[in-house]
């Protein structure tokens, strides 16, 4: 190390914690931490390694520093974000770009040297008579090919605890790659509090993505989507660095499905927010690795997957004890530590939120303060007890359903990807790719999801976003999408794929599927990839055989099948998938230039299967109709 940053150091971190970050040994690490310090300026620094008693600080410092509240449940605690820090803040994340880089409209980006210059600005002194906290974590199972050691500097403890509950520790493995680790770093200051202790310049938070140097700024917010470098800005770090050394991070889960005879297929699946994605990923009798982010390899040929995570930032909405049993039970259990967020804090210490069954509290606080049932909103409206995005913050750990592959350094075989948008008329409610290509455009790169009434705005609105991962792109969506058809080269076995919709609706506007039926499509989809049972092909894909899913109905959810849902199900409705596909095309055209040529040929062929059944079949084509079964 540099004799003068070594001094430095010594200065600012004093004895006790100086000792702790000079077990590393990385030249790179000291210098980001020296210039962070000089120029945020905080009044001391702790630097957290991987122990228990450091963790016990990190979250008594949380509560001591008021920006989380104990609960009555021991290791329970409730933060608040300031009402304006609710979620994502898009348009004040932007990815730094030189002159003359191009990321296409999708993705907002800012000069380089401006950003850098602002963000300057923004966080010189910003942790003055404050504590910085330094975090290691580590990305994906340590000791992995697919690891990536990550550190953070906050002084936000609550951020840092978050992070202390969803990641695996990184402060050891620092150590093991000492000068190779070739690491992610992450800056966040949540600036001056509010006497609720929460961020006060919101005018002023920004999210700068600064790829070339693998380093993301985050001030003036807390909102875990915004401040856990860990989280959403890694994912753009990784996507990037991905891109470059031919693996993927993707917006997915990764889970086992149970098959027969104790055989276990793995999955990945790709969903939009509210489509079911923490659902589908805790489906019961399943088991879980990760509910959020992937990272994925081709090893030997073969794609495998792990969770970079290991914790849940889950939504609460609706969360009950009768359709979430183990969310619910890991919910309850004293002695773990969970983080609520946004919830309602009861008077007695619980916690409350919309959809819990339980009896609604006569008074509580909330993000926005004092609560009660008859609490009305400035046009007469009920005012909920808890936000549409409160979440839950806990480690996988504490689920009954976790997979025994979660920590396996070598990630589990993909056998099949899902993708999974919201569409009241068009698809089908499961069908698998003609081939891969196939899947990844006519699937995931035409994934649309209609808004529901818990999101802003109106409902119903067709959201185009492909793989769904259009939020947190940090290459060109054209790219993207080329490096994830490429991603097939030289693969021995590739996944098969499958798109999926829970939320078909019959011509009168009713759900055709129940809750459950999910269960049973994934059933399928699993007995399918070990080639168990055969499919019916038609014009957008392969659908289930009535005779493999009756029994399956029975078997899984015990209830009887009929010929008339699945017909309702699975007759493909021709009008409406030909809409789709020139919304899609539209959407594609506005977004970028550069789509890849793949995107037209796979839907134009799409189009021309599709014109042709409605010329021979009709415009709704029964299961019964097509000829081709294998
Ligand atoms: C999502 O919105 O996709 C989330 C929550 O997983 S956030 O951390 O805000 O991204
Ligand atoms: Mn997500």
């Amino acid at each position: 190390m540099d004799d003068n940053v070594a001094k430095f150091l010594k200065e600012r971190l004093g004895g006790e914690q100086y000792a702790k970050l000079s077990r590393i040994s990385n030249g790179k690490l000291y210098d980001f931490i020296a210039l962070f310090i000089k120029l945020l300026d905080p009044a001391s620094v702790f630097v957290c390694d991987d122990s228990t008693q450091d963790l016990s600080y990190i979250s008594e410092k949380a509560i001591h520093d008021g920006e989380e509240q104990r609960l009555a449940m021991n290791g329970h605690t409730i933060h608040f974000d300031s009402p304006l820090d609710q979620g994502r803040d898009k348009e004040h994340t932007n990815i730094l770009v030189d002159p003359g880089e191009e990321m296409g409209p999708d993705i907002s980006t800012r000069d380089r040297t401006e950003g850098l210059k602002d963000i300057g600005e923004v966080m010189d002194g910003i942790m003055r008579g404050r504590q910085m906290l330094v975090v290691f974590a580590t990305l994906g199972p340590n000791g992995s090919t697919f690891a990536i050691p990550a550190v953070q500097l906050t002084d936000s403890p609550y951020v840092a605890h978050s992070e202390k509950l969803l990641y695996r520790p990184g402060y050891e493995e620092f150590i093991r790659q000492g000068q190779q680790a070739h690491f992610f770093k992450f800056v966040h200051s949540e600036g001056e509090l509010t006497e609720s202790k929460t961020t006060k310049n919101i005018d002023k938070r920004r999210i700068y993505i600064d790829l070339k140097d693998d380093t993301v700024y985050s001030a003036n917010t807390q909102y875990a989507g915004n401040t856990l470098g860990m989280k959403k800005m890694a994912m753009r770090l990784a996507i990037h660095r991905g891109s470059q050394e031919g693996w993927l991070c993707e917006h997915m889960l990764v889970m086992g499905i149970h098959g027969p005879h104790d055989r276990v297929t793995y999955f990945t699946g790709a969903f939009p927010s509210m489509c079911g994605k923490t659902s589908t990923a805790m489906l019961d009798g399943e088991s879980i690795i990760g509910d959020d982010i992937a990272y994925l390899r081709k090893i030997d040929g073969v794609v495998r997957a792990v969770n970079c995570e290991h914790g849940m930032f889950g939504i609460i909405l609706g969360i009950n004890s009768k359709d979430d049993p183990i969310q619910w039970k890991a919910l309850h259990a004293p002695g773990h530590q969970v983080i609520f967020s946004n919830a309602l804090k009861t008077d007695d210490g619980g916690v409350y939120w919309d959809g819990k069954n339980a009896a609604v509290p006569d008074h509580g606080v909330n993000f926005k303060g004092e609560w009660t049932p008859d609490k009305l909103d400035k046009d007469g409206k009920p005012v909920p007890a808890s936000h549409a995005n409160a979440r839950f913050t806990l480690s996988l750990s504490m689920l009954e359903n976790l997979d025994k592959n979660v920590d396996n350094p070598d990630g589990v075989e993909v056998s099949a990807y899902v993708y999974g948008g919201r569409d009241s008329d068009t698809w089908v409610p499961v069908q698998e790719s003609i081939d891969w290509a196939h899947g990844i455009v006519a699937f995931g790169a035409s994934i649309e999801s209609e808004t529901t009434a818990a999101t802003i705005g109106k409902a119903g609105v067709r959201q185009h976003n492909p793989m769904s991962n259009l939020d947190f792109l940090s290459i060109p969506l054209g790219k993207y999408l080329q490096v994830n058809v490429d991603f097939a080269k030289g693969a021995k076995r590739l996944p098969k794929i499958f798109g999926v919709n829970y939320f078909l609706e019959s011509r009168d506007g009713k759900f055709l599927n129940g809750k459950n039926d999910k269960k049973v499509w994934y059933k399928w989809m699993e007995l399918r990839c070990n080639g168990d049972v055969k499919a019916i092909k038609t014009a957008t894909g392969w659908i289930p055989e009535y005779k493999d899913l009756a029994p399956l109905f029975k078997d899984i959810i015990g209830r009887e099948y009929t010929h008339e849902e699945y017909e309702a199900e699975f007759s493909l409705r021709i009008s409406e998938n030909l809409s789709k596909i020139d919304r899609v095309i539209a959407s594609w055209k506005n977004s970028t230039h550069d789509t890849p040529e793949v995107l037209f040929t796979e839907l134009e062929a799409q189009r021309a299967r599709l014109l042709e059944a409605q010329k021979t079949l009709g415009d709704e084509v029964k299961p019964s109709q097509w000829s081709v079964i294998a």
